[in-house]
């Protein structure tokens, strides 16, 4: 069964490369001026040549390839391999060490949570020590009722001074990410504790993220863990310490910039201005990108641009940096990962900055073409011909003053190639978090705010929900995957929320207004959505799809579902809840994925993961981890079945819970 879930990738995207019409337009508009991009290479691999296949290779979407050592690389034959790579492959199912088939995948699988891990990680690091450094220099601590309800969780005195508070919560976090730890304090404080026991019986209970990576690292070494079992348990108490690294990383970002808040916006390649200075911020750290978007307003800079010509200066958002400062500030969105050089290619942008992850290499050669420059800005993510100004902790008003003049001055070079598609930018509502649930919730019940959402849940007015997370796929047709499953779900009065890259490609199809409640929820939803929606002071409804930011902030989903599995008195695996990555592309997506499963969350995959050369693994990662952690992945290829999987799922947990289905 396995390799089919291939061919029905290849049939999807032929039917149209992107759903959205604007970034359809935008892909003819770079065929037809020879640039390349993520779409037309992806396109390359579908030709066939004198009629043999241009595939990618079977191999490597099997997860059956190991280069561990000199000996090797070494493919491992498998029936399933079309008919030309089992005639050029001996049959064998070991490599030259003797490693079987089930090993090679789990530890192809474990390194790729291990890359996942060390970026969020990393991540979180770059926060924490921010926060260390504003605490030890007695900065203004903006949002001290955030440090005060991390503090709390984290059993820390809430009453002390916010600069002590930092300080604690601050060199906790660095323990949990670099320190020799028996297990990860952030982990145990926000994980229900039914969780938490589960997973200290099964040993899935992370130590540092940093041991967890150092042990990744050996284990995978040649010569070192064989056992498949023990590899993938490995991948979930890695999963774990992901899915911690994402709440430091999102809570202490709470805390230095504040709490999302609900704003409007918008999102398409129409937000660039033509009469503006454009910079576009791109990445994953918004420690930079925050300056940015406050010094775009500052008179001296704003002078300069008006001086070279210029009406002022538009930021714009990409991928999760872009929904970092949407979501705090109402920074439009260009686009996602995915458009990153189709962006460049309207010829607009003055500067396209880049902090970290998800930033093809790609874009130095498309911003040849035109005048835009590269600037990077953090040590990790460097391109060979950029420009690079280094971001330090502390360095923001400096390093964002040079980047912002770099772009006024090359403001006057834009050339005449400029294009941007026809269809306007689409309008969207951002800005959802635990804590602006848990606000809107107790306007209707102060003493118990999340009654009213159980008590809606029980009575089937909000059947479940579902989180897309995760990225949009050119191996697919890009963005369509998600936009089916929302649509499909809603109608069956499924709330949708939505993170990363996920949630800009509800936001394009237009779901993430209060119009498309009326237009795709069930009437039950529609309802609450009405209800909420007046409750928070609109005259509209809440929108059916709930922006909950970026892929770090898939930590506040989780926060969410824990404090309702706490409340119920359930287990997270009980609650009629499901995650859906259809798109994904990344190792962070296999990260946070492998912990969601590990914390007991059933998880959609809509693109083929590399595992299917390795029937124990599969079964392992699809069957076993239900019996043993409650949650478990489900891979459908086609968005239409995967949405009646994901309702079922739900239907199921209903059933269980003695809820109407
Ligand atoms: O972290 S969704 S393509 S941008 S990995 Fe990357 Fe995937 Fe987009 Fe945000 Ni998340
Ligand atoms: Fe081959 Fe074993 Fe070396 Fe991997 S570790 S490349 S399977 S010999």
């Amino acid at each position: 069964m396995a390799i089919k879930t291939l061919q029905v990738e290849k049939e999807l995207r032929k039917a149209r490369r992107a759903l959205d019409d604007a970034t359809y337009e935008m892909i003819r508009h770079t065929e037809s001026m020879g640039i390349d991009t993520v779409f037309t290479r992806q396109a390359k691999y579908d030709e066939s040549f004198l009629g043999i296949e241009k595939s990618r290779c079977y191999f490597g979407s099997m997860g059956i390839c190991c280069r561990q050592c000199a000996m090797g690389p070494c493919r491992i034959w498998s029936s399933e391999l079309p008919p030309s790579y089992r005639l050029s492959t001996p049959r064998l199912d070991r490599g030259t060490c003797g490693a079987g088939v089930d090993t090679i995948v789990a530890r192809n699988l474990l390194m790729m949570v291990g890359r996942g891990t060390a970026a969020h990680a990393s991540h979180a690091k770059h926060v924490a020590s921010a926060l260390l450094k504003s605490a030890q220099n007695k900065a203004n601590l903006k949002h001290p009722e955030k440090l005060k309800s991390i503090a709390a969780k984290l059993k820390l005195d809430a009453n002390a001074k916010p600069e002590d508070i930092a300080m604690q919560v601050a060199s906790i976090a660095l323990l949990d990410i670099l320190g020799d730890e028996k297990s990860m304090r952030f982990a145990a404080s926000y994980c229900p504790p039914s969780t938490v026991e589960d997973l200290l019986r099964l040993g899935a209970v992370p130590g540092s993220a940093g041991k967890e990576l150092l042990e990744e690292g050996h284990e995978t070494s040649m010569g070192t863990m064989a056992d498949p079992g023990s590899l993938i348990l490995h991948a979930a108490r890695l999963g774990v310490a992901d899915i911690a690294s994402l709440i430091i990383g999102s809570e202490l970002q709470d805390v230095m910039f504040g709490v999302p808040k609900p704003v409007l916006s918008k999102i398409g390649f129409n937000v660039l201005d033509k009469n503006k200075v454009n910079v576009v911020i791109h990445g994953h750290v918004p420690m930079l990108s925050e300056k940015l978007v406050e010094l775009s307003e500052d008179s001296e800079l704003l002078g300069k641009a008006r001086s070279c010509g210029a009406e002022g200066i538009n930021i714009a958002g990409c991928c999760c940096t872009g929904n970092e400062v949407l979501m705090r500030h109402g920074v439009p969105l260009a686009g996602s990962s995915l458009q990153q050089e189709l962006i460049i290619a309207t010829g607009l942008v003055e500067a396209f900055v880049v902090d970290v992850q998800c930033i093809y290499p790609n874009i130095e050669n498309v911003a040849k073409r035109f005048h835009t420059r590269i600037i990077t800005t953090m040590k990790e993510a460097r391109l060979a011909g950029a420009e690079h100004i280094q971001f330090e902790e502390g360095n923001e008003d400096e390093a964002a003053r040079r980047i912002l003049n770099t772009a006024i001055q090359n403001f006057q070079k834009r050339g005449k190639e400029i294009f941007l598609p026809e269809k306007e930018a689409v309008e969207l509502m951002a800005g959802f978090s635990v804590e602006v649930c848990m606000d809107v919730l107790s306007k209707i019940n102060s003493e118990d705010p999340l009654k009213p959402l159980i008590d809606n849940i029980a009575s089937g007015n909000i059947y479940g929900a579902v989180l897309l997370a995760g990225c949009t796929s050119p191996k697919i047709t890009a963005d369509a995957s998600h936009v089916t499953i929302a649509k499909e779900l809603l109608k069956q009065n499924v709330l949708i929320i939505a993170t990363g890259c996920a949630a800009q490609a509800c936001a394009r199809a237009g779901l993430l207004s209060p119009a498309a409640t009326e237009q795709y929820a069930g009437d039950r939803l529609k309802g609450v959505l009405w209800l909420l929606g007046k409750t928070a002071g609109l005259d509209t409804p809440l929108p059916p799809v709930w922006h909950f930011g970026s892929c770090v902030d898939n930590s506040r989903v989780i926060i969410l579902v824990a404090a309702l599995a706490d409340k119920l008195g359930v287990r997270v695996k009980d609650l009629p809840i499901a995650a859906s990555a259809a798109e994904w592309i990344t190792e962070k997506a296999v990260a946070i994925g492998t912990g969601s499963v590990a914390l007991g969350v059933t998880v959609h995959l809509g693109v083929t993961p590399p595992v299917i050369g390795s029937p124990e693994v599969l079964s392992l990662l699809t069957r076993k981890s239900e019996e043993l952690f409650g949650g478990k992945f489900i891979i459908e290829i086609d968005p239409t079945k995967a949405s009646e999987l994901l309702y079922e799922h739900i239907k199921e947990a209903r059933k269980k819970l003695g809820l109407m289905i």
